[in-house]
């Protein structure tokens, strides 16, 4: 019996370490812990980072799951040391009373009746992100051999927007100019007004947030389903980015802008193109995808296109007006160290999260117990999609 893919992560921002298992995946998939660590490194990266991330060095320790690289049908159980370590000293983990707008901290507190906003700040904390982001690029290793390829990038923030359009066919490109900017924002004009902004929103003692974009190409269509809302595909990637720290809003394709066209100005065009044959697509070319790759829930064979917008960070070095507990007093919140915008980070993280609910649709489709076993139905669909 195949097992559907699932992942759980545990521990806390100042705990020994972070923890992720991801249970579900066929034998003989290739992982490659430099790739898993590459991710990682991502993570850390990108201009407005405070000073943890030069504490920290992220690097997968893998606990289960593989044996000689490959993975062997077990759970994969991995391990991210924590160099910040201090949960348990009292002296260096002083109490939180004054509760930041915008954080856990005032909802976490009355939720399990702590005084003290440390009791929910730490599992609260977006470094549990380097858990989600090693689970992700565990489960997308499927999606390697299948040439399904997944980018994230920054599209903006502010007044700074990049319409540049991402192409299948310019990827490798694409990659190279994401990964020489400050901002993981591959459009060069872009680029330099993000870095702008985040130095301005630092020398106001501000935080500034943004949008992040991922798209998935290669993926067959089908994956999902339009029997079971719970199925959809759109349905759980909108869960999985809102279950990212952080994210205020999810949109696919076009997104909100729907709303604002008549239905000739959004949907995709049918056309046949027997050249186009190889394409995820297997021919039924679309000339636009304002359907973000997914109608009806299923990939339609176009590439998957998720936004997600993250918040400013919610630790502001100039506080916001807020209350202390206990006296109820007016106060200023609380600084903690903290980052002055997290979002090209956060554009590593929704890059993984949406990889794995791929990854997850692609093995509920192509279930099988070994790789092989998965690449035969995967193989057999195709073909017989190719005579419709
Ligand atoms: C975070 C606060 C900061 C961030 C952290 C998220 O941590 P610290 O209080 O230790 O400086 O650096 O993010 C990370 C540690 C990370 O690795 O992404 C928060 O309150 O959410």
């Amino acid at each position: 019996m195949a097992r559907p893919l699932r992942y759980q992560t545990a521990g806390e921002s100042h705990g020994p370490a972070l923890v992720a298992i991801v249970d579900g995946l066929p034998s003989d998939v290739v992982v490659d812990a430099a790739r898993v660590n590459a991710e990682l490194a991502r993570r850390q990266g990108g201009y407005g980072r405070g000073a943890r991330q030069r504490i920290e060095t992220d690097v997968a320790e893998f606990l289960g799951g593989l044996r000689q690289g490959r993975t062997i049908g077990s759970p994969v159980a991995v391990r991210i040391a924590n160099k910040d370590n201090r949960i348990d000293d009292a002296a260096k983990t002083p109490p939180v009373t004054r509760p930041r707008p915008g954080h856990a901290d005032l909802a976490g507190s009355l939720k399990y009746l702590v005084p003290d906003c440390r009791g929910t700040l730490e599992r609260a904390s977006a470094r549990e992100t380097a858990a989600r982001v090693a689970a992700g690029a565990v489960a997308r290793s499927v999606l390697d051999h299948f040439g399904i390829r997944v980018f994230g990038f920054v599209r903006g923030a502010c007044d700074a927007w990049s319409d540049m359009p991402i192409r299948a066919n310019e990827l490798d490109a694409l990659v190279a100019a994401r990964d020489a900017s400050e901002v993981y924002c591959p459009d060069a004009g872009v680029d330099k007004k993000l870095v702008d902004l985040i130095f301005k929103a630092k020398t106001e003692q501000d935080t500034v947030g943004g949008w992040c974009e991922v798209h998935v190409f290669g993926a067959p269509p089908g994956l999902g389903s339009c029997m079971n809302w719970e199925d959809r595909l759109d349905a759980r990637l909108a869960f999985a980015v809102m279950g990212i720290q952080a994210f205020k809003s999810v949109e696919i394709g076009l997104g909100r802008e729907c709303g604002a066209r008549f239905g000739s100005a959004v949907h995709d065009a049918i056309h046949f193109d027997e050249s186009a044959r190889g394409e995820s697509h297997l021919g039924y070319a679309r000339p636009t995808n304002n359907a973000g790759g997914l109608e009806g829930g299923m990939t339609n064979g176009m590439p998957v296109v998720v936004r997600g917008t993250m918040k400013p960070i919610s630790t502001l070095l100039r506080g916001m007006p807020s209350v202390e507990f206990g006296t109820h007093e007016p106060v200023q919140s609380a600084y903690e160290r903290s980052d002055v915008s997290a979002v090209a980070a956060a554009s590593v993280v929704i890059e993984n999260v949406v990889a794995f609910e791929v990854a997850r649709a692609f093995l509920d489709k192509f279930a099988g117990d070994s790789l092989g076993e998965v690449r035969r139905a995967y193989e057999g669909f195709v073909a017989a999609a190719r005579r419709i």
